[in-house]
């Protein structure tokens, strides 16, 4: 079975949702460890609860970043990883850390990207007002939240929304599309040709998405 490491820095809903897709069949990995930022990240009770190891890496205490990232990279490859998965992960990742996991470090990034990179992304997604947000899972690429993209979720934008309603949304789906891309990578279903990622079994479905709703005519 394929071995995974999880970063997180916070909640860890992302890591749960890893977790219970594991526990309930879903998903065929072997997660070796999580590993925080943050000391108080709830994530790494709730993981030390399923019997994950976890350790905590505090960045405060590195110089710099490449001092912070090559600590933590050790401390990846102690448990010889076949994929490094950023779940609420929230600190840039140096160049040479994301070279030394190319091909096999992803992230869940609360947009849909290349819209809103960076951070506070559904605070700026209804400042634009688009009618359209969502959430991508990449690879990790030195170029922040801009490498190939593996599987996107979109909900609606409502007039009604603020920060908290529209979050929760997406929230929701990258419970869903997370597993999923985790899964296409363990059964080795996914390649990257040209920067861009090709799934190999056909299981996308043609599907348009429209907010709002349009009838079968298109207009209403
Ligand atoms: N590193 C690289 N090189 N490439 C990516 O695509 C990365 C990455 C590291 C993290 C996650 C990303 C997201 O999904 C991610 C993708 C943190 C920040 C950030 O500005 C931005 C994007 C992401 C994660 N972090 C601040 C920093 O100075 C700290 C913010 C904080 O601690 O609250 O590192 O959005
Ligand atoms: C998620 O929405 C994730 O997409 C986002 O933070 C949340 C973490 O929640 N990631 C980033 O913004 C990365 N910069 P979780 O800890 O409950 O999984």
């Amino acid at each position: 079975m394929k071995r995974i490491v999880i970063l997180i820095s916070g909640r860890g809903s992302n890591m749960e949702a890893l977790i219970a897709a594991r526990d309930a069949g879903n998903l065929p990995v072997n997660i070796v460890a999580v590993i925080s930022n943050r000391v108080d990240a709830e994530g790494l009770e709730t993981a030390a609860k399923s019997g994950i190891t976890t350790h905590f890496i505090n960045h405060k205490a590195f110089a710099g970043r490449e001092a912070f990232d090559s600590r933590l990279a050790q401390c990846i490859d102690e448990f010889a990883p076949d994929l490094v998965v950023l779940a609420g992960f929230m600190r840039i990742l140096s160049d040479s850390f994301v070279r030394h996991y190319e091909g096999r470090l992803i992230n869940i990034h609360p947009s849909l990207l290349p819209s809103f990179p960076g951070l506070h992304t559904h605070q700026r997604a209804l400042e634009e007002g688009v009618r359209i947000h969502g959430c991508t899972v990449h690879f990790v690429t030195p170029a922040l939240d801009h490498g190939p993209v593996i599987i996107q979720a979109a909900v609606p934008v409502l007039d009604s929304d603020d920060e908290a309603s529209l979050s929760a949304r997406v929230l929701r789906q990258e419970h869903l599309v997370y597993p999923q891309a985790v899964r296409w990578f363990v059964e080795d279903k996914l390649t990257i040709e040209n920067g861009r990622v090709r799934i190999a079994a056909e299981l996308a479905e043609p599907a348009v998405l429209v907010s709002p709703v349009l009838t079968s005519s298109g207009i209403r």
